[in-house]
């Protein structure tokens, strides 16, 4: 199957990660190169997990009134019955950012992107009871374009993430190939239809699906009387910008270092207090 490619990623070459990594054991660094993702297993504590969901769920049913105050209950792809994105939590929470830059994620972010690192963005995604749709398949580059193309998702199951639930799927390989071209539905962007390579990736709460902002990724429906609830944290380089269309033409490079939310994580491989 060809993959087109999306119109800014013109020269586009993968950056292997660390052979001698610190925080994961070689195979997951040669996981991440070859197939473009693997889980971290069992990061994070149910004790933890119950911390962060206290901070994230009130914020989350906020949205979901939001939603529900709208004629359709929908805006955009976020959908009260179906799938709610709480984002920017770390401006609400101290308790969050001290998530965000818990040990878990320097050790990942040194290990997968380098010595001096900031949070791009942060979000937590609740699939619905009882919701048929799937999220389409996407690459995180996809919605917004950023270079470097290549940064960094943790994906954090707060609850099981199973197959009958919406936990994550993933194509594997496909990441080299840099940003694919998207289009755009009625679920959100997305970049592949169908692909018979993709594999499931079911987690326990409390681990970790970390993949690439290039690994193409989808989630299926939660057929569940339960709410599927993830926190997705996304780690960039220092120095990355989004790229968007000027209005006469061209691109216009915005560099991602909101003081509010884009704090840095590492400076000269060392976590930043
Ligand atoms: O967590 C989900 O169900 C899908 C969310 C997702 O893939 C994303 O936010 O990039």
């Amino acid at each position: 199957m060809s993959h087109p490619l999306h119109r800014w990623n013109e020269s586009f070459a993968w950056r292997p990660v660390s052979a001698a990594p610190r925080a994961i054991r070689a195979e997951q660094a040669l996981a991440f190169n070859e197939r473009g993702f693997f889980v971290f297993e069992d990061a994070f504590t149910a004790d933890e997990l119950v911390a962060v969901v206290a901070e994230i769920d009130p914020w989350e049913a906020k949205v979901t009134d939001f939603l529900r105050s709208r004629p359709d209950g929908k805006l955009f792809i976020a959908d009260a019955e179906a799938i709610t994105f709480t984002t920017h939590l770390v401006m609400r929470s101290s308790k969050l950012r001290d998530f965000c830059r818990s040990a878990v994620f320097t050790g990942l972010a040194a290990d997968l992107i380098g010595p001096d690192v900031r949070l791009y963005w942060d979000q937590a995604v609740y699939k619905k009871p009882r919701s048929e749709a799937s999220f389409p398949w996407h690459q995180d580059n996809g919605y917004t374009f950023v270079e470097p193309q290549q940064y960094l998702t943790c994906w954090v199951a707060l609850t099981d993430a199973t197959l009958d639930n919406g936990c994550p799927w993933i194509v594997p390989g496909l990441h080299p190939l840099g940003t694919l071209e998207h289009w755009q539905t009625d679920r959100g962007w997305q970049c592949i239809e169908d692909p018979r390579e993709a594999v499931a990736v079911p987690l326990r709460a409390g681990s970790v699906a970390v993949f690439s902002s290039l690994t193409p990724h989808s989630t299926g429906p939660n057929r569940t009387d339960g709410v599927r609830k993830a926190y997705i944290v996304q780690f960039a380089p220092e120095g990355a910008v989004t790229v968007s269309e000027a209005p006469g033409g061209g691109r216009v490079e915005t560099p991602q270092v909101d003081p509010d939310r884009q704090f840095p994580l590492l400076a000269g491989g060392q976590p930043v207090a």
